[in-house]
């Protein structure tokens, strides 16, 4: 051929390469929950093993993050260069907040804090094939495609709680729960730790807490307390070590979750009593809860019960470096407080006018305790029952209406009504949906979710700090169970707090929850794949 024909063969083949190189991958940004604002680009950046990543100390955790994800679960190797780059931003105000610029040539992000720019690796993370998932990524190559994203919250408390007293989970799951909250970026893990049915929770000073109270004879699936059932010689129980706690905390703090603890008191406290009876206004020997609902056996307000919580409380809070402690205070019947003399004196000698106020005055005196060890108390919207504790947070479940009575007496507010919030209800109408505890609550039901209540004015606002998915498990014991629960539903509640309203829209929405599908698959995570659609 001659030198001419080469020539222009060379060009030609090189200008495909470019035209190849700028063209946008045949890949959709996907990111759940939808950023604030993003615009997706010509061209793309290639991920292979020329890239390197470049931070300071600022943004160890997210760029390390990065670094052992790409690394860890691709066969692509780092290079020492400054490709992807992490730069310390002021000007983005919001402290969760980042920016994500990704160029032909190199990724940028930029954050005031390591947690925003956390927020933003978990964005790219969702750019990337989901076979980074799960090792299965067979070349040393990805295209990223190019995008300017920006990004914040629209809620400062954006979470899912798990109850592990009914059914519990291992450690190893635990954290495999937390790693989806942050995938998401879902801040907080609500661990339901005690109530009737089992405590489960290693307390040092009081052993029966480990050797009774965590431990229950066999309870069958679907036994309410109004139908008695039958012991099968089975025990069902254990309990999270303090070294588990911690481990679970520190592996949360590493992902920029919060866990907050829930220790209930007065009420679902049938589990303690069985272990130390003298908690109780009866004081008879009692066994811990073999069946579901809500039990009449309750903290008796007496002095020896504030030493036992307050013990408790003491070993919680050095666990748990959250501001906030869950107590609780939720179904807590007043049949025992009616008929015990002490708590008759004490409602007289306090001038209270009964046992509503009693209760108020429990929650206070914890509150009390707590705040002088520099934690807040959250407790379920019954605590503003007989008047609300000076600080408290108020979970809202019965509904909204407690929300805005607790936000009208400029109390924070955590919005979680069963209506919206309860992921141990139905998902669909199917016959073949497994034993759930009733309810319905569709994923286009959580989507459409707005926590804020419309009858608060705009100085009222401020104080719903955010909102959260609740998992309770009486009917739940196994983990692919409660997978199949919490997913897709999860990722529609991380949208409900993280992403501006205008910016949602369902059915987009149910396009990138199926288009999800394959990363749950590659994370092992069983989820509910049907009827997503909108009706009508
Ligand atoms: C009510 S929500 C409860 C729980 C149950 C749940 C079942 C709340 C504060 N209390 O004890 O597990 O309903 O959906």
């Amino acid at each position: 051929m001659p030198f001419k024909k080469i020539a222009v063969c060379i060009v030609f083949i090189s200008f495909l390469f470019n035209c190849q190189n700028t063209e946008t991958p045949n890949i959709k940004p996907q990111i759940t929950p939808i950023p604030s604002e993003q615009t997706i680009n010509k061209g793309h950046f290639v991920l292979d093993n020329s890239t390197g990543i470049k931070y300071t100390d600022d943004f160890k955790i997210s760029a390390e993050f990065l670094k052992s994800y790409i690394e860890n679960e691709s066969p692509i190797k780092l290079q020492d260069n400054n490709s992807i780059s992490f730069i310390k931003d002021e000007s983005i105000e919001n402290p969760e907040g980042y920016l994500l610029e990704i160029l032909p040539k190199s990724i940028v992000i930029k954050a005031k804090t390591d947690q925003g720019a956390f927020y933003a690796v978990q964005s790219l993370r969702q750019l990337l094939p989901a076979e980074f998932e799960n090792k299965t990524l067979s070349e040393t190559k990805a295209l990223i495609p190019c995008a300017t994203i920006k990004d914040k919250p629209q809620f400062e408390h954006r979470g899912m709680h798990l109850d592990v007293s009914r059914h519990m989970f291992s450690v190893e799951f635990i954290k495999k729960y937390i790693d989806a909250l942050a995938m998401l970026k879902m801040n907080t893990f609500h661990w339901h730790l005690t109530d009737d049915q089992g405590w489960r929770i290693e307390i040092k000073k009081y052993p029966k807490l480990q050797e009774v109270a965590a431990y229950r004879n066999e309870t069958l699936i679907g036994h309410y307390s109004d139908q008695p059932q039958q012991f099968d010689g089975k025990t069902y129980g254990g309990f999270y070590t303090q070294e588990e706690v911690k481990e679970v905390v520190a592996y949360a703090k590493s992902r920029f979750v919060t866990v907050i603890p829930e220790i209930e008191l007065p009420g679902h406290a049938q589990a303690a009593i069985a272990a130390y009876p003298d908690l109780g206004c009866t004081e008879k020997q009692i066994d811990v809860a073999t069946t579901w609902g809500v039990f009449e056996d309750i903290f008796c307000p007496k002095e020896e019960t504030f030493t036992f919580l307050e013990s408790v409380l003491d070993e919680v809070a050095t666990l748990f470096p959250s501001t906030y402690i869950h107590i609780g205070g939720d179904e807590a019947p007043k049949t025992r407080w009616k008929n015990c003399e002490y708590c008759q004196k004490l409602i007289k000698n306090k001038g209270l006018k009964n046992e509503h106020e009693l209760q108020s005055y429990f929650i206070a005196r914890i509150e009390k305790y707590l705040n002088s060890k520099g934690k807040q108390i959250i407790g379920w919207d019954e605590i503003l029952e007989g008047g609300l504790a000076p600080n408290a947070t108020v979970m809202s479940w019965r509904g909204i209406e407690g929300a805005v009575e607790a936000a009208k007496q400029h109390h924070n507010v955590i919005m979680t009504p069963t209506s919206h919030c309860y992921f141990d209800y139905y998902q669909s109408e199917n016959d073949n949906e497994p034993l759930a505890i009733g309810g319905f609550l569709p994923l286009e039901k959580v989507y459409g979710f707005n926590p804020i209540p419309e009858e608060l004015n705009d100085d009222e606002v401020q104080y719903i700090l955010g909102a959260q998915g609740n998992i309770w498990t009486e009917y739940i014991n196994t983990e692919s169970q409660l997978e199949y629960m919490a997913f897709p539903r999860m990722l529609a509640m991380s949208e409900v707090v993280w992403s501006k309203p205008e910016n949602k829209n369902y059915s987009d929405f149910v396009k990138r929850v199926e288009n999800f599908h394959k990363r749950l698959d590659a994370l092992d995570i069983n989820y509910a794949n049907h009827l997503y659609e909108i009706e009508g």
